[in-house]
C-alpha cells in the first residue's frame, strides 16, 4: 500500500514511535495507489497525467543507513527512566481464570467461539452471558481509509482493505509488545492465497485477563461517622487480532467486562502512508520530516452484530431524551426546566438508519418484547456508540459507493443468508457497480419488529 516512488518513511503515528521495513511495492494491488489502473474508475490517475502534473523537481540525497536515522526501530536518545526500571506487569496470583477450548472460551460467565473468516476478518460466534445467548455474530466487517492530498497517490488513494485480504494479517502476536506476556497466543490453520495447503499463524490471536485500572462500580459513604464502602476493579478479558495491512495493523479487541457488557474496541497504529512535501500539501497535513508530509486520512470501521437478546426475535428501539418546559409540581405558578425520554419502536429497516446528531441524545436498545425483566421493565442490551467519524465525500459520488455502510452509525437489517456482509472483497475495485452495496440492504425497506436482526455499526 506504499509506492516507493515517493519515499521511505517513518515517524510518530497515532501516538507512538512505528515501523521501518523496506519499501516493498508488492501492495499496490490497489488500483487507485497504482498509476497504471484502469481508466474506467472515477478519481483514479494514470501515468501520463502524472508525468504532467509533477513539474517540480527535487532532488534529495539518499539517506544514510545507521542507527540513529528517524526511520529506524533502534532505540534512539536517552532511556526514559534514566535507570531502566521495568514497566508494571500482569499477574494471575491464583492462576487463569478464563479457559479455551478449541475455538471456544469461557470466562466468569462468559462463553463464546471465535475465528477469522478469510472475507471479513475476525468474528465471534454464539456469544453468551451467565448461559443466555446475547449476541449469534459479531463481526469485523470492513476497514477503509480514504486520503487526501494534492499529489496522484494521496489524493487518489481510497482503500477498502478487505480487498487485501486484511483479515489475514494476523499472524504473529508479539507478547510484551503486542500483549501482555501472560497473554495465551492462539495459533489459527486457514486457506488463503499464498498456498495450495491452508496457512497456519502462530499466534494469530492472543487472550488475557488484566484490569482496567478503574472501578466497575464504587461507593464511599463520607455521610455517617463510620460509613462504608463498596467497590471493585473493572477486570476484563480481552481477545485480540492485529491485522497487519501494508503500511497500517488495525488492533482489534473482543472485551468482555463482568457486568455483561461487550466492548469492541479498533485501534490503528503502523505507519503512515505519507507524501513529499511542498507548500501545495498544506491543506492536506503538516511536515513531519525534512521531505515529508503526514497526509489527512480518515479511518472508517465497520462491525456486523447479530444480536439475539432473551431469544431469536429482537426489536430495535431509541430512548429519545428531550427536552420538556416543566411547572413544578408543588408550584404550578413556575415554570422550570428539564428532561424526559420517549420511546421510539424502529419498524422498519429505513426506520432504524441512523445518524448522530449531538442535540438529540438517545439510548439504542434491542431487546426481546416477549420478555421483561423481574420489575417488567424491557430486558435489552444498549448499544453506545464511541468513536464516530463522519464521512464527508458525498452519497453515490466518487468511491463513496463502496463505503456506503459509512453513512449512518447504525443500520439495522432483517437478517438473511444472502447478505452475510456489508462489503465484499471487491470493494476496492468495483466502486461504479458495487457487488456488495449495503445501501440495497435496506432498500425494500422491511420490517424489522420483532424479527432476527443485525445491527450494523460504523465508526
Ligand atoms: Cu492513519
Amino acid at each position: 500500500m506504499v509506492d516507493k516512488s515517493i519515499h521511505h518513511i517513518d515517524h510518530k503515528s497515532h501516538g507512538q514511535v512505528l515501523s521501518a521495513s523496506p519499501l516493498d511495492n508488492s501492495h499496490c494491488t490497489v488500483t487507485s495507489a497504482c498509476p497504471s489502473s484502469s481508466p474506467d474508475y472515477p478519481g483514479f490517475i494514470y501515468v501520463k497525467e502524472v508525468v504532467t502534473l509533477i513539474t517540480e523537481k527535487t532532488k534529495i540525497k539518499r539517506p544514510v543507513n545507521s542507527k540513529n536515522l528517524y526511520s529506524t526501530l533502534n532505540r534512539k536518545g536517552k532511556y526514559s527512566p534514566e535507570n531502566p526500571q521495568r514497566p508494571p506487569q500482569v499477574v494471575e496470583p491464583d492462576g487463569k481464570r478464563y479457559s479455551i477450548h478449541g475455538r471456544q472460551a469461557e470466562y466468569l460467565g462468559w462463553q463464546f467461539n471465535f475465528r477469522i473468516s478469510s472475507f471479513s476478518g475476525p468474528q465471534l460466534f454464539n456469544v453468551k452471558f451467565q448461559g443466555e445467548r446475547i449476541a449469534y455474530e459479531l463481526s469485523l466487517s470492513e476497514i477503509a481509509a480514504f486520503y487526501s492530498g494534492y499529489s496522484p497517490l494521496s489524493q487518489a488513494t481510497d482503500y477498502v482493505d478487505s480487498g487485501a485480504l486484511s483479515s489475514l494479517g494476523s499472524k504473529a502476536l508479539v507478547p510484551g509488545g503486542d500483549c501482555p506476556d501472560s497473554a495465551t497466543l492462539i495459533p489459527y490453520t486457514v486457506w488463503n492465497q499464498h498456498g495450495e495447503e491452508p496457512g497456519e499463524y502462530a499466534a494469530a490471536f492472543c487472550m488475557f485477563e488484566h484490569n482496567n485500572g478503574y472501578p466497575l462500580r464504587r461507593h464511599l459513604s463520607y455521610s455517617k461517622p463510620d460509613g462504608y464502602y463498596g467497590g471493585m476493579l473493572d477486570s476484563v478479558l480481552t481477545l485480540r487480532s492485529i491485522m497487519e495491512v501494508g503500511n497500517y495493523d488495525y488492533v482489534l479487541d473482543f472485551i468482555f467486562h463482568q457486568n455483561g457488557a461487550l466492548e469492541t474496541r479498533l485501534m490503528s497504529t503502523g505507519y503512515i502512508q505519507s507524501n513529499f512535501y511542498r507548500t501545495v500539501e498544506r491543506d492536506f497535513g503538516v511536515k513531519i520530516q525534512e521531505t515529508i508530509t503526514g497526509n489527512l486520512h480518515h479511518h472508517m470501521f465497520n462491525l456486523k452484530a447479530d444480536l439475539d437478546v432473551s431469544g431469536n426475535n429482537n426489536r430495535y428501539e431509541t430512548l429519545d431524551i428531550q427536552r420538556m418546559d416543566a411547572t413544578l409540581s408543588w408550584d404550578k405558578e413556575k415554570n422550570y426546566g428539564q428532561t424526559k425520554y420517549t420511546t421510539n419502536l424502529k419498524s422498519t429497516e429505513q426506520e432504524s438508519l441512523y445518524r448522530y446528531d449531538i442535540n438529540t441524545p438517545k439510548y439504542h436498545i434491542v431487546h426481546n418484547n416477549q420478555v421483561n425483566n423481574t420489575w417488567g421493565e424491557k430486558k435489552a442490551y444498549s448499544i453506545h456508540l464511541s468513536g464516530m467519524s463522519k464521512n464527508l465525500i458525498p452519497e453515490g459520488e466518487f468511491n463513496e459507493p463502496a463505503i456506503s455502510w459509512a453513512r449512518h452509525q447504525i443500520a439495522v437489517t432483517k437478517r438473511k443468508e444472502e447478505e452475510f456482509l456489508s462489503s465484499s472483497n471487491y470493494g476496492m475495485y468495483d466502486t461504479l457497480n458495487p457487488v456488495v452495496n449495503f445501501s440495497k440492504f435496506y432498500e425494500d425497506n422491511e420490517n424489522i419488529v420483532d424479527q432476527v436482526i443485525v445491527v450494523i455499526r460504523s465508526s
